[in-house]
């Protein structure tokens, strides 16, 4: 509250609005009332579940936002490092439960809702998913801000406020077919938009050189202007009144510069131009390989970029007399090479509106951004056509030059005139079109380039970024990604987090994740046991009634349910997964009568999305639903074994799948996923990982041990020398008898499959599909085995609970605290 005057000012207002907002049942059901008598608006005595969600969800904001002023207020005070977090996606998922959770009123509000009639879960279910994101990559960024949150660190995320978000999957006939996401039809409760935070973001036009005072300056006079207008979202920590905030972009004409245009008369043109400047933040790019060198998607990275350096310099300034200690209070993380542009425009910034000189500015960019990847593949890092780059960022362009020209000067004092290699680390790319590399601008720019396993850093180091990493291995860290337990057990497996706490005695799990490694000593105790299968099965129930209703298969719960959701990929081999289950259903059709009672009954479930133009994911798609159609209408099968394909999946479906999945799959040919973290979160919910050794798979195999889990397929090593050998390798007959299946029309579509089978065939086979294909099926057939063993099956389950702790997105948070960014808790004391 401060002293003097402005403490007894404080003191009055408080007050005034009778201290903080209470939480028993009783007023948040007055507060639920006013809200939808006044804000949805509707009569309190006739509303449905949909309106009861946005008037709760109103409720829950009001408590965010006293919470977000004392953390924003404390920080402000304490002035500690504060961290900011730049990505251009984060796959946020609903947001009631999860807040609600992280504050503490779980029980209070599922009380207050069902004294008016409403059940919470319900009630819960009626939100859209902020789905701002594709994959892997932004669902680990909303997982790290849970964890910022929790642990109290003085973070903030920066992203864009996309109106349509990751396109809605439809499937008509077995074929993907996208449609817009518009998520914000019906309002977004959980935002806060600052009409008054908004920053003008400049394009095209020209720069001028002018020397003042003999100093040169540059001056960019821009040919275009949008403004950035903040929306702000709340994130509660678990445990703590700490409440961060996730600033989201949305772009908007710009006042002040188009009353030129609108001068020269042409009214009409000037309104509809002027709604153009919107675009910017409409749309998601959807993970395809076609948007490098797209000037839109090139606009949204900049206009996220600039706005968020704009806001972040003036926060700073506000506080500090000077830049001298920028670095000390700050540290910018660049989430994949997507904000990369943040460092020219920081040192823009720095140089020509601050007038500091290159070398401090220099010297302050080098010290605050580290740069984690999320790819292995060099042909998928971001390229920028210098063109392109000059005509809409002409400042930048020289600026990216003149970082280029120093960064090959020293590069020649240290390695000599070894062209072939300085042409390869240059941050311009030279030939017919010349391109701006933009991960070597985050490496020769960044303190510190992070991996986000301990597998992936290997191939950083000796294939992604040799070069680099010869000359500057210090700057190279792995930090293995996490998930937050909060979402992925908490709030989506509540009766799997009532037994865990009841066993270990304590809810503190819920923050101090390596407490789960508890419950290894219990993994053989009958009574444990069936409790815990007893939840599994509920679980499993719960999602048998949705496949049911969206793939309108009956499955049994008997039945082993074996899971693979994740992006539809050719590396991710979710075609092996379906050759798997043609093998299976090939084993069954030739059984004898008798036989078929030792067939471990299967439900094989797969979800994802395909890339609008990646066609042969679309059409592993189809093969799915063809081989289901087939399968699920055999009588010869029956429950012996079902194939669904869960439509539109997103975290919200993941919510529900994952917790009633017994085995889950991740396929992905060695030295291909990254991490992964999809394994992570069935490792948490008690489900068997059927996997490579690829990315973070590798690490849980060590701390789960590999006995706990089924694991065939190459290794990285044999990976190389298979392709190093032109895949000289004879797949078996089975794989080539079920690949004829396919190609011989078994499942229909015999013109469409074709294409599809080539990509396997013999040298063509990049994945290793019909190497793998013998080593999986034995894998498979272990799963099955260990399935009839329910003793074994429970323990093995229990065992990867407790091994999960390790794959906390809190562990990832604290480690990149400590060893990347510097920065320390700093916990809001009211
Ligand atoms: C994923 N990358 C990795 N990229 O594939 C996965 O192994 C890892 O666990 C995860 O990141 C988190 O580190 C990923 O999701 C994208 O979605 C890109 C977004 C921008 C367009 C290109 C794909």
């Amino acid at each position: 509250l401060g002293s003097g005057d402005g403490k007894a000012k404080a003191e009055r207002m408080f007050g005034l609005m009778n201290g903080f907002l209470k939480n028993d049942p009783y007023s948040l059901q007055k507060d639920i009332l006013d809200h939808v008598e006044f804000t949805v608006p509707r009569s309190r005595f006739s509303f449905d579940d949909f309106e009861a969600y946005q008037a709760c969800a109103h409720t829950v904001k009001d408590r965010l936002i006293e919470r977000w002023h004392d953390t924003q207020m404390y920080f402000k005070r304490k002035d500690p490092k504060r961290l900011y977090f730049l990505s251009l996606e984060f796959l946020m998922g609903r947001s009631l439960s999860n807040s609600v959770i992280n504050m503490g009123f779980q029980d209070q509000y599922a009380e207050a809702l069902s004294q008016l009639g409403f059940d919470f879960e319900v009630v819960a279910e009626q939100e859209a998913d902020a789905a701002l994101g594709n994959g892997g990559l932004a669902r680990f960024s909303a997982c790290q801000m849970d964890s910022l949150a929790t642990l109290d660190y003085p973070a903030w995320g920066y992203g864009l406020r996309y109106q349509y978000g990751l396109f809605r999957q439809v499937i008509i006939d077995g074929y993907q077919h996208e449609q817009p996401d518009y998520w914000l039809n019906f309002g977004n409760p959980w935002e806060i938009e600052r009409v008054h935070v908004s920053y003008a973001v400049k394009f095209h036009g020209t720069v001028e050189e002018k020397t003042i005072d003999g100093e040169v300056r540059h001056d960019w006079v821009p040919g275009e202007m949008v403004e950035a207008v903040a929306y702000d979202n709340p994130i509660p920590g678990y445990g703590t009144r700490n409440t961060i905030n996730l600033r989201l972009w949305a772009a908007k004409p710009s006042g002040e510069y188009d009353m030129e245009s609108f001068n020269t008369g042409d009214y009409i043109n000037s309104v509809v131009n002027r709604q153009n400047a919107e675009t910017i933040s409409n749309v998601l790019y959807p993970d395809d390989r076609s948007h490098q060198g797209k000037e839109l998607r090139l606009k949204q990275q900049y206009f996220f970029v600039s706005a968020s350096l704009q806001d972040i310099v003036r926060r700073f300034k506000d506080s500090h007399p000077n830049f001298e200690n920028f670095s000390e209070k700050i540290a910018l993380q660049l989430n994949d090479t997507h904000p990369s542009l943040a460092i020219a425009e920081l040192m823009r910034i720095l140089i020509d509106e601050e007038h500091l000189k290159w070398n401090t500015v220099w010297k302050i960019v080098c010290d605050v951004f580290s740069f984690t990847t999320h790819t292995v593949s060099p042909e998928s890092l971001e390229k920028i056509p210098v063109d392109l780059l000059g005509s809409l960022l002409p400042r930048h362009l020289q600026i990216l030059y003149d970082i280029n020209f120093k960064f090959m000067e020293d590069l020649k004092k240290k390695i000599g005139l070894d062209y072939d290699r300085l042409a390869r680390m240059s941050i311009i790319k030279e030939g017919a079109v010349k391109q701006i590399r933009v991960a070597n601008l985050s490496i020769v720019c960044s303190h510190t380039v992070i991996g986000v396993s301990r597998a992936h850093l290997e191939l950083l180091k000796t294939r992604v970024f040799k070069d680099f990493y010869e000359l500057w291995p210090e700057k190279f860290q792995y930090k293995t990604n996490g998930a937050t337990q909060r979402r992925w057990i908490v709030v989506s497996n509540p009766n799997l987090c009532a037994l865990i706490s009841r066993w270990l005695g304590t809810e503190s799990w819920i923050h101090n994740v390596d407490l789960l490694t508890g419950l290894r000593e219990h993994a053989a105790d009958a009574s444990l046991q069936q409790d815990w299968q007893k939840v599994r099965r509920m679980n499993k129930m719960r999602l048998a009634e949705y496949i049911e209703a969206t793939s309108g298969v009956t499955v049994s719960l008997d039945a082993m349910f074996d899971v693979q959701i994740k992006r539809i990929h050719e590396y991710k081999r979710q075609l092996l997964n379906l050759l798997g289950v043609i093998h299976r259903y090939d084993c069954i059709k030739n059984m004898e009568k008798g036989d078929k009672r030792r067939v471990v009954p299967r439900v094989c479930i797969i979800g994802g999305k395909a890339a609008p133009g990646y066609e042969v994911a679309k059409k592993i798609i189809k093969l799915c639903h063809a081989v289901a159609e087939k399968i699920n209408n055999d009588p010869d099968v029956g429950d012996l074994l079902k194939l669904v394909f869960i439509p539109d999946y997103n975290v919200s479906v993941a919510e529900l799948v994952i917790p009633g999945a017994d085995l889950s799959q991740h396929l992905s040919t060695a030295g291909h996923e990254p991490s992964g973290t999809g394994n992570m979160k069935f490792l948490m919910n008690g489900c068997l990982l059927l996997a490579t050794q690829d990315g973070s798979t590798i690490e849980i195999a060590e701390e789960l041990g590999v006995d706990n889990m089924f694991s065939f397929g190459a290794k990285l090593h044999e990976v190389a020398a298979l392709r190093e050998k032109g895949l000289a390798v004879k797949a078996p007959l089975q794989f080539a008898r079920v690949i004829r299946m396919v190609r011989d029309g078994y499942f229909g579509h015999k013109d469409y499959f074709k294409s599809l089978c080539e990509t396997v065939d013999g040298s063509n086979d990049f994945y290793l599909l019909g190497h793998d294909f013998a080593s999986y099926l034995e894998a498979q057939a272990a799963a099955d085995k260990a399935f009839v063993d329910k003793e074994k099956w429970t323990r093995m389950s229990i065992l990867s609970t407790a091994a999960s702790g390790r794959f906390s997105s809190d562990r990832t948070i604290q480690e990149y605290a400590e060893h990347t960014w510097g920065i320390e808790p700093c916990r809001c004391p009211f």
